[in-house]
């Protein structure tokens, strides 16, 4: 029988197959769900986070992807000051594609006896606190597949530049390595701050994030209707990789 790693990664990247001009080469990490810091989280996030054994009682493993935006899209946004149409798109697209993801993964486990269940790429979140009960970023970096950076987001090998999806099943494999040191220039060298300077909101500076500052400007009240996401703090040094 396949194992059941090769079987995951293999059907990530058949989805991904049809799309290679939007997303490069996904990363895929593995957590425990019995990892210790899985009980840290509600306190380290100041929020309730969920524990994968609440979502999935018998929940052994947190798998989690990143799927990379494409150079070709990263190269549309980098040296840019605001949102480019390329961005939103694939930002619409990575939410198609990581929902598709994590339905493909849930039917084809299932008949291997595997349970599973996944949070949605956008989850239900708490539109006055704006967060969520399940961290795909917080899954990641516990998952071994990044860092964060300055920019308060997950920074992989390939980058910053992507979307994240996760789903909790009952079979255990074994966890990915965490990486030692940190993907971010600015943590490992002190040399930079592209992605405060680039941000067009205020919201993020050297210090702090500001997360209904960023929100009110991704809803639209500077971004044309058409257009979601904004991609400025992602298309720094290291949007497409790690250091
Ligand atoms: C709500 C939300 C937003 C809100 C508020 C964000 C916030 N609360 O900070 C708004 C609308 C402002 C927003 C903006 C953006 N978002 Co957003 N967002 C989310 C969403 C849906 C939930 C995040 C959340 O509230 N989590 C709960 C909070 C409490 O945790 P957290 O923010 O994830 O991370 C905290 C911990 O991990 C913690 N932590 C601190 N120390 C440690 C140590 C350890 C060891 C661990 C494990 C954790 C940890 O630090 C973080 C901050 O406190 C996630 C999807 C998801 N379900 O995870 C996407 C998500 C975080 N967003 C994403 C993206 C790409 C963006 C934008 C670039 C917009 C865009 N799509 O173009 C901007 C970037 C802003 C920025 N610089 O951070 C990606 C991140 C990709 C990446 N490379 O990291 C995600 C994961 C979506 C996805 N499916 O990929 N977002
Ligand atoms: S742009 Fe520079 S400082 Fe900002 S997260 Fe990326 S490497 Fe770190
Ligand atoms: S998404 Fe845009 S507005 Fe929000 S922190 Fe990043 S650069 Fe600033």
């Amino acid at each position: 029988m396949e194992a059941i790693e090769i079987r995951i990664e293999r059907i990530i990247k058949e989805i991904l197959l049809p799309h290679q001009d939007f997303f490069r080469e996904p990363i895929i990490g593995y957590a425990a769900a019995n990892d210790p810091l899985y009980d840290k989280l509600s306190q380290i996030l100041q929020a309730k986070h969920y524990h994968p054994r609440e979502i999935l009682p018998h929940a052994q493993t947190v798998v989690v992807y990143f799927i990379p935006h494409s150079l070709a899209v990263i190269r549309k946004i980098k040296g840019r000051q605001k949102i480019v149409k390329e961005w939103s798109e694939n930002y619409t697209l990575a939410n198609r594609v990581l929902s598709e993801i994590g339905e493909q993964l849930k039917l084809d486990l299932q008949t291997y006896g595997v349970e599973s269940a996944t949070e949605p790429p956008i989850g239900n979140y708490d539109t006055i606190e704006l967060t969520t009960s399940w961290s795909h970023k917080a899954s990641a970096v516990i998952a071994g597949i990044g860092t964060f950076g300055l920019n308060h987001l997950v920074i992989t090998r390939s980058g910053t530049a992507g979307r994240f999806g996760s789903i909790i099943i009952d079979a255990t494999i074994r966890p990915t390595e965490r990486p030692t040191q940190s993907y971010c220039l600015y943590y490992k060298t002190g040399q930079c701050k592209v992605c405060v300077e680039k941000c067009p909101s205020g919201a993020l500076l050297e210090q702090s994030f500001d997360r209904f500052r960023c929100n009110a400007y991704l809803d639209g009240k500077n971004i044309h209707e058409l257009q979601q996401g904004c991609g400025m703090c992602s298309s720094g040094p290291c949007a497409s990789k790690g250091f």
